[in-house]
């Protein structure tokens, strides 16, 4: 594994990165902290897909870097890596993937239970601009280091707090995460737009009390997006049961991991299934406060044309149209 002294002076040594990250308010900080405290690097967001893939070796061969940076996304294809002739770093935090020819930075490999954030290692790498580093790393629902950023900025926190649903659901904090999580939503014009906005953002006052013209900007984004979004949450809020099922279609936008999330605070003692129709498959986000998912998930899908994975509470997928009923009846069954 790479250290992050060795990161921080092939960063320095840089004219030219390449850095892409993951289409999450921890990827998109990650992201921040390093462009703004480097003073360098062409960002480009990864959307859609937990896999960085050979699409965007038009990226590379277009942009012509001299350093290619890999930020909090899942999985990169051996294939993508094979066909770049520069060095790449990788800073994740999901589970080790076995990949040659990348600098692998990731918390696992010292601890396999230490999971904490990408946003918290660009932060250890950088030291500066901590709004930043606490929006990514509270977003991904951890509270690593937030104690040390309780004196400057306690009016973005709630008095008090024991977990991360209490930071997210209730203060400023938790509004400011939803900010940035909306603004990555939509057409991808409009995501970089709202990207390279957020760059010149000094202070997070400018977004949440729209005190500038780009705070403003992000926010009228946001309010555009949340009004679909608590259409969406009304909706769900009817459903009952365990697992807890909805179901939505939308051609604009996906809120599946936001759904689930919050569902999972208003229900934490169920396990929470949203599934987004896209085609002939549902995308899914599943979410659950105590019983482990990849194996019961892997289970239910067993022969089934579908697949899921991610962390023990927290994951995603896709399944067939079809053999969505299947796969519900059988979680149903394992769950009694
Ligand atoms: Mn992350």
């Amino acid at each position: 594994m790479i250290s992050l002294e060795k990161i921080r002076k092939r960063i320095y040594e840089s004219k030219n990165p390449l850095i892409f990250f993951d289409d999450d308010p921890d990827g998109l900080c990650s992201y921040l902290l390093i462009k703004e405290y480097f003073k360098k690097g062409k960002g480009i967001i990864v959307k859609s897909s937990p896999a960085l893939d050979e699409v965007y070796l038009r990226k590379v061969n277009e942009i012509k870097p001299d350093l290619i940076i890999v930020l909090d996304k899942p999985i990169i294809h051996q294939d993508f890596v094979d066909k770049i002739n520069v060095p790449l770093i990788w800073i994740d935090h999901h589970p080790i993937r076995n990949i040659k020819g990348v600098h692998y930075f990731n918390p696992r490999f010292k601890d396999p239970e230490d999971n904490r954030p990408t946003s918290y290692w660009c932060y250890k790498l950088t030291k500066k601009h901590s709004w930043i580093a606490l929006v990514g790393i509270v977003s991904d629902w951890s509270l690593a280091s937030v104690s040390e950023f309780k004196e400057n900025y306690h009016e973005l926190l709630p008095e008090k707090f024991k977990n991360p649903e209490d930071v997210l659901f209730n203060s400023e904090l938790g509004k400011l995460i939803r900010i940035f999580s909306f603004v990555l939503k939509g057409k991808i014009s409009e995501v970089r737009k709202a990207i390279s906005v957020i760059e010149k953002i000094e202070n997070p006052i400018e977004i949440l009390e729209k005190t500038t013209p780009k705070g403003k900007y992000l926010y009228k984004k946001y309010e555009r997006v949340e009004k679909t979004y608590d259409e969406l949450i009304k909706d769900s809020k009817k459903i009952k049961g365990n697992p807890l099922v909805y179901t939505y279609f939308n051609k604009q936008y996906s809120f599946t991991s936001d759904l689930s999330n919050e569902l999972l605070y208003l229900n934490p003692k169920k396990i929470i299934i949203v599934g987004r129709y896209n085609d002939d498959v549902i995308r899914l986000s599943v979410r659950s406060s105590k019983i482990k998912l990849p194996d019961l998930l892997n289970n239910a899908m067993k022969d089934l044309d579908g697949y899921s994975g991610g962390h023990d509470l927290a994951c995603g997928g896709s399944i067939n149209k079809k053999d969505f009923p299947t796969f519900i009846s059988r979680l149903k069954k394992m769950l009694k």
